[in-house]
């Protein structure tokens, strides 16, 4: 613990040299920082992977890679950070271990609903080669069951008639490209946990584009590179007690602090249409085909995530290292993981899928992160569909059961539907598909209905038909829930 420091002043640029010697700090001049890189959505998943990734890229001297962070939604990220030179510390945890790292590669944060014209210069600037984005998976404006552009969100409608005053991410994004001037390459690298993120993006940035700007869009799809990205680091959401923490290790308070896992890995597949910060000289791993590893991301990590989660949330579990410390939450979540999912996946070459589901396993069960299942609960409407639903459909067409996967199913289901944990406690549901859904649930006159009517909500489970067998083991699941809870259900 620094002595010299006062816990009560905020870590600034000054301030850094009050830091203690064991937290690292950066010794390259910020001021001499380029804007090469635009960030929309400044959450904490992006200050605290790949920010850093840029941050080492910065430090070995390549000064072109500064970042301009913009906040889409909510002023307070960007606020705190303006408040203290843009600075913010990321300390990675597991047990007692603990490392600290002040970033300096942010150079401004911006709220794009107060600051809409300096987010366009900056996406238009030349000097911008890159911009990334982590916006969530509703972030795009995608309809679920279309996998297309959703023309009925209000807020899409709102940004096609008023393409210079945009409120979505796709709206931002073409009004700063339809401003560059020609020649000046620009890479978008979607670092959100979709399958085929990059394509995805450019599909739907596209689409939006063709609405209103049809040279555009030809200039989009001729133009402007949109690899695919496989991101993976457990960043929890900040709480009062992080923050405390945070403050008492930096001798300083930080209104950004991240605590996270060391754990960090970054897939890129490397089709930039300019130039890129050397990520790979700081792990990342760029390669020409990144699908397996999102696959295999998405269904082992977020697949398992989602299931601990909502049987966490019915089981009155906080944390996830708390549902993995339970004896019937864990034991489903392991064997969820390590027999039906691991078989839907293909390994990427030189691969061992079972270590590194050893590895997913320890990660969870990390005692140092307060991972909450609440906020992994969240957006189950747009989360379901890419984690769980393609290995279970593969499995029923192969005519394989996936017990535990189809269990998951009706948990989270069952979630939805009661509002409530076994023990009687409110849920806190945050998922604006879920009213929809849950209505279904609630309006089934017996469980096979319900099983029945959640199956055809086209946004959750798409436009084919599900085997009536599956319908019916999912229905048998939901009537053990319904009488005996989330126990009863992992019991048997
Ligand atoms: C989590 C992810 O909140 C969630 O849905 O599953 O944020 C997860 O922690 C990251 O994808 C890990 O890389």
């Amino acid at each position: 613990m620094p002595l010299s420091a006062d816990q009560n002043s905020r870590l600034s640029q000054r301030g850094l040299r009050d830091l203690g010697d064991g937290i690292a700090r950066p010794h390259y001049d910020r001021g001499g920082l380029a804007r090469g890189i635009v960030h929309l959505g400044l959450g904490a998943f992006h200050r605290a992977h790949q920010a850093l990734y840029t941050e080492a890229v910065v430090a070995r001297g390549d000064l072109r890679w500064g970042i301009v962070g913009v906040s889409l939604r909510d002023p307070r990220v960007s606020e705190a950070l303006a408040a203290q030179d843009h600075l913010y510390s990321v300390t990675e945890r597991h047990g007692d271990d603990a490392r600290t790292r002040v970033v300096g590669a942010l150079c401004d944060a911006l709220y794009a609903p107060r600051q809409l014209e300096q987010v366009i210069a900056a996406i238009a600037n030349p000097a911008t080669a890159i911009v990334t984005s982590t916006v969530t998976e509703k972030g795009y404006s995608q309809n679920p069951a279309s996998a297309d552009l959703d023309i009925d969100d209000v807020l899409v409608r709102h940004d096609i008639a008023n393409p210079q005053t945009p409120r979505t991410t796709l709206g931002v994004l073409a009004a700063g490209i339809r401003r560059r001037s020609a020649g000046a390459p620009l890479t978008l690298v979607c670092c959100d946990n979709m399958a085929s993120n990059g394509d995805t993006l450019r599909k739907l940035v596209v689409q939006y584009a063709d609405l209103f700007d049809a040279k555009l869009a030809r200039r989009i799809e001729a133009e402007i590179g949109c690899p695919n990205s496989m991101v993976d680091r457990i960043v929890p959401a900040a709480t009062p007690v992080s923050l405390e923490w945070a403050a008492a290790r930096l001798g300083l308070r930080d209104e950004a602090a991240i605590v996270c896992e060391p754990f960090t890995q970054w897939v890129i597949e490397d089709r930039f249409a300019g130039i890129r910060p050397a990520w790979e000289d700081a792990g990342a791993l760029l390669t020409s085909d990144v699908r397996p590893y999102q696959a295999m991301k998405l269904r082992l990590l977020n697949g398992t995530h989602s299931a601990l989660a909502y049987a966490g949330q019915m089981g009155g579990l906080e944390t996830v290292s708390d549902a993995m410390a339970h004896p019937l939450v864990g034991g489903f979540a392991r064997r969820l993981m390590l027999e039906d999912l691991r078989a839907s996946v293909a390994a990427p070459s030189g691969y061992d899928v079972l270590a590194y589901c050893h590895e997913l396993l320890r990660r969870f069960e990390n005692p140092a992160l307060a991972h909450r299942t609440q906020q992994i609960a969240m957006d189950g409407t747009q989360k379901v569909p890419v984690r769980w639903l393609p290995a279970l459909r593969e499995s029923l067409v192969a005519g394989v059961e996936r017990p535990q996967l189809e269990r998951a199913l009706a948990i989270w289901l069952h979630y939805l539907a009661a509002g409530h944990s076994d023990n009687g406690a409110a849920l806190v549901i945050s998922d604006p598909g879920a009213e929809a859904l849950a209505a279904r649930l609630r309006r089934a006159a017996n469980d096979t209905d319900a099983a029945n009517a959640a199956l055809a909500h086209s946004a959750v489970f798409g436009t084919g038909p599900w085997p009536p067998v599956f319908a019916g083991r999912l229905a048998r699941h939901l009537s053990t829930l319904r009488q005996g809870g989330m126990t009863a259900l992992l019991s048997t």
